[in-house]
């Protein structure tokens, strides 16, 4: 499914993030950039060890959540990795929706300010981090969607959900 949003589009597809080229992949990260599992253990996995060797030497403290940093793509097909990190659920009184939409206007800001025209993005916070997935579809595509309204200059975003489930909750949000 696709959309349309000022000059840009909005695209949904179920797969594996590095397996999709782009000029920029965005990461669920940990506030630590210290890597682990789900999308962020294959990033790194498929990307190779040139990525954490970047966040150490330039992120030694990690970032907040709601805020993302830029690396390298190592051997992913793409030239950054854009590490964002989103809430930990905590039951929704803590500011989730908030930092959910920072990390997304994050990832956006930075891959404008690299020159990138196509982003691939993960479900942030949906995985481990326990965020209800209709309300993370919801803010994941209503802060994409606004944003290319809105006028940033990328071609095209992508989100690639991990399960036919994932993609589903997505389509609704997208309709
Ligand atoms: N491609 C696309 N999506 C994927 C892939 C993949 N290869 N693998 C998993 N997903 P999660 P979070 C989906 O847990 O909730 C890590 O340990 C997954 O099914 O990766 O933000 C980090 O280091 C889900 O829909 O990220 C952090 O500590 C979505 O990606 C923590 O988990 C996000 O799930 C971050 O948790």
């Amino acid at each position: 499914m696709e959309h349309q949003f000022g000059g840009g589009l909005l695209v949904l597809v179920e797969g594996d993030i590095t397996l999709i080229a782009a000029d920029a992949i965005g990461n669920a990260a940990n506030a630590a950039l210290a890597g682990g599992g789900g999308v962020d253990g294959a990033i790194h996995r498929v990307g190779g060890p040139a990525i954490m060797a970047e966040l150490r030497a330039r992120h030694p403290y990690g970032t907040p959540a709601g805020t993302a940093v830029e690396t390298g793509a190592g051997q992913l097909p793409a030239r950054w990795v854009i590490h964002a990190v989103g809430p930990v659920w905590q039951g929704g009184d803590h500011g989730e929706s908030v930092q959910l939409a920072g990390a997304y206007l994050s990832v956006l800001s930075i891959a404008a300010e690299l020159g990138a025209r196509t982003l691939t993005l993960p479900a942030i916070s949906a995985g481990a981090y326990g965020y209800p997935l209709d309300d993370a579809a919801r803010i994941a595509v209503g802060t994409v969607a606004e944003s290319l309204r809105a006028g940033a200059p990328l071609e095209r975003v992508t989100f690639v959900l991990y399960s036919p489930r994932t993609l589903a909750v997505f389509e609704r949000a997208l309709s």
